[in-house]
């Protein structure tokens, strides 16, 4: 399989994240991307490339435009503005606050623009966010070019990004753009598939209203885990998008038995919607050993649920999502990848 990835995903690099009442080094950091590299070298999938320049336009098609130039620019308001340190929101517009319109001032912005406060902007934030969308792009280029399958290696991760928010480690929905890019190239009918440990609520909240790409998430239970609030099974879309919306959410403990009867599930839905692509938000923080995460996957049932994904027989991207359990991170991954492939 084909993997794309860009170096550029370095520039983002926060010191800090807010987790439990303190900073900590983040949890998604750029290691993660390295230990992918290090197993797909050692699996001999060598096939790796650095993405071609970004091109805005799919971009674009899935995220609102002040949200964009907001990102773009919030670097140098911060520090036109003497902050002192990393871009973290304080103020946010919550319950209660439905007429919240955009503030001139930039701390307010960020609050306007943040769905979650752990998350912090630095001065590299933007670029590799346009990296990781373009390592998707290209992988959307080489199936739509008639390539079975393709592995954008994206970081940062995109899935709790929404249209105009920024949250959970993400700033672009690449699962997203690449779905609407398949919409844009021809198939009439796409499927996202989201196996990340945490709901897809940025991909969710894109997709919710249209009838056009169907939307599928195993996840913990938002009453017990990030992002809380979404997820939950009686989310089955709006209006036109009534009935393309499937959300497994499920409890603390749980395991690859009642995983894999999910995922069988999601994918059963997938076909009889009659999908023709299917992108893949691939988080492998379903593992046992995740630090932030409460489900019990081991490495090889990330093979058996990649052979699961490839029987589907539909040409499909994945893009890399989450998994924090920094030296399964590659196994994992890699254990789907060959799995999809050896379906
Ligand atoms: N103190 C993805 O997996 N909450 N995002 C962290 C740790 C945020 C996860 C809690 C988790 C975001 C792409
Ligand atoms: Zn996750």
């Amino acid at each position: 399989m084909k993997v794309y990835y860009s170096e550029d995903h370095r520039l983002h690099f926060p010191q800090a994240e807010l987790s439990g009442g303190q900073f900590v080094t983040p949890y998604e950091r750029p290691s993660r991307v390295e230990y992918v590299l290090q197993r797909l070298q050692e699996r001999g999938m060598r096939d790796i490339q650095n993405p071609g320049p970004v091109d805005m336009a799919p971009i674009h098609a899935i995220t609102a435009p002040d949200y964009l130039g907001f990102l773009e620019t919030a670097w140098a308001e911060w520090k036109a503005a003497g902050m002192e340190g990393e871009i973290i929101a304080a103020s946010v517009p919550v319950r209660r606050t439905q007429l919240a319109r955009v503030p001139r001032n930039i701390d307010g912005k960020v609050g306007y623009y943040c769905l979650a406060q752990e998350t912090a902007i630095t001065g590299g934030t933007w670029r590799a966010a346009l990296s990781s969308a373009a390592s998707a792009q290209a992988a959307f280029s080489h199936v739509a070019g008639g390539a079975r399958s393709a592995f954008a290696l994206c970081r940062p991760p995109g899935h709790h990004a929404t249209a105009d928010m920024y949250g959970g480690y993400c700033f672009l929905n690449n699962a997203a753009m690449v779905a609407q890019m398949f919409r844009d190239r021809g198939a009439a009918r796409v499927a996202v598939l989201d196996i990340d440990f945490h709901h897809g609520n940025g991909t969710q909240d894109i997709f919710f209203e249209r009838g056009d790409v169907f939307f599928a998430s195993l996840h913990g239970a938002p009453e017990d885990a990030f992002p809380y609030f979404l997820g939950y099974a009686d989310e089955t879309g709006h209006g036109a998008g009534d009935g393309a919306n499937a959300n497994y959410p499920m409890l603390p403990g749980t395991g690859y038995d009642l995983w894999s009867q999910a995922l069988d599930s999601a994918i059963a839905r997938i076909k009889a919607w009659g999908a023709e692509a299917l992108v893949v938000s691939l988080g492998v923080d379903a593992f046992k050993d995740d630090p932030i995460s409460f489900f019990k996957l081991d490495s090889p049932d990330f093979i058996d649920a990649g052979r699961r994904i490839g029987r589907m027989g539909l040409p499909t991207v994945f893009c890399m999502e989450g998994g924090y359990a920094i030296e399964a991170v590659g196994i994992n991954t890699v254990n789907v990848l060959e799995g999809f492939e050896d379906c």
